[in-house]
């Protein structure tokens, strides 16, 4: 074999060497780099965020009915109507009746006042926890 084919072969194996090199870093993803064509994990977090939300505003609706706070197995309790948020129509929802001003949810005027119980609130006759102003 001559200098100058030796030579020839020795480029030739350089070349092809660097053409490899150059062909695989084309090709592996570098680190930090974006996968494009696929939901990013904000986009996949946000999803699952939103299933979540809509799983618990379902559940709450199958065991509040009226969404007023009150569970469907405590207006049983206390014989209020688990689809109306008001069952004496008194201005109070049940939930504020029963658990903040202790008035009866089932009727509209709690104290014999002459008027509503969201009356008796509106004008601080009925106070927090049962607390009854004359
Ligand atoms: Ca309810
Ligand atoms: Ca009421
Ligand atoms: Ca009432």
């Amino acid at each position: 074999m001559t200098r100058n084919k030796k030579a020839v072969i020795l480029a030739v194996g350089c070349l092809v060497v660097i053409l490899a090199i150059i062909v695989i870093l084309r090709f592996v993803k570098k680190p930090g780099e974006v996968v494009r064509n696929k939901p990013s994990d904000s986009a996949l977090q946000v999803a699952a965020e939103q299933q979540a939300y809509e799983e618990l505003v379902s559940a709450k609706q199958a065991t509040d009915q009226d969404l007023d706070g009150l569970f469907d197995l405590e207006e049983a309790k206390f014989g209020t109507n688990p689809k109306n948020k008001d069952s004496d129509s008194d201005g109070l929802t049940d939930y504020d009746e029963v658990k903040i001003f202790k008035t009866d949810p089932l009727k509209s005027d709690t104290y014999g006042l002459g008027h509503s119980d969201s009356w008796g609130v509106r004008n601080r006759k009925i106070l927090p926890q049962g607390k009854l102003v004359k």
